[in-house]
């Protein structure tokens, strides 16, 4: 049986938006991957300390059978083969692919955490999220809607 799994896409360096379509086009070529769905592309201030660059964020979900380490290693390799360096924690980044969701599970292990432990408080991540699966409770079963009602969309409009 496949898992539905959300992920988080983000990119605010050398073409956000090309970065992300391109990795979308990896992710719809990656074996073991089915489904893939993506919201619509949200430019976003960015979050965290200091100045940097406005953001493009999207949400996409897939079902795959490849175990949570798995997908977490395939997101990585994409990553990589998009220039990114894991200099800065916070800093700017090419192609930042974040494991949100995997099913129902909840994952705590030193590599990942699972759901992704900020999810609730971005914006950036439950408004694209909402498209597609607006009806979506999370493992504590705390419901998406409820979320979204304290999110702040100010820092957040959409691209296309
Ligand atoms: N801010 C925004 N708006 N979007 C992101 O994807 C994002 N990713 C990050 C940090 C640096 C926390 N800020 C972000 O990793």
């Amino acid at each position: 049986m496949t898992v539905r799994c959300y992920l988080g896409l983000g990119s605010n360096q050398a073409d956000p938006q090309g970065q992300l379509s391109q990795a979308l086009d990896r992710l719809a070529g990656t074996p073991g991957l089915h489904n893939l769905r993506c919201s619509r592309f949200y430019g976003s201030k960015a979050v965290g300390p200091g100045e940097q660059a406005d953001y493009v964020n999207a949400v996409a979900s897939v079902d795959t059978l490849l175990s949570p380490l798995a997908l977490l290693d395939t997101l990585q390799q994409i990553e990589n083969l998009h220039g990114r360096v894991r200099d800065v924690r916070w800093g700017p980044r090419t192609l930042d692919l974040d494991l949100l969701l995997y099913g129902e599970q909840t994952i705590n292990t030193a590599r990942l955490v699972v759901p992704h432990p900020r999810l609730a408080q971005r914006a950036f991540v439950l408004v694209p999220l909402a498209e597609l699966a607006p009806d979506l409770t999370l493992p504590d079963g705390t419901c998406l809607s409820g979320l979204l009602d304290y999110a702040s969309a100010e820092d957040l409009w959409l691209l296309q």
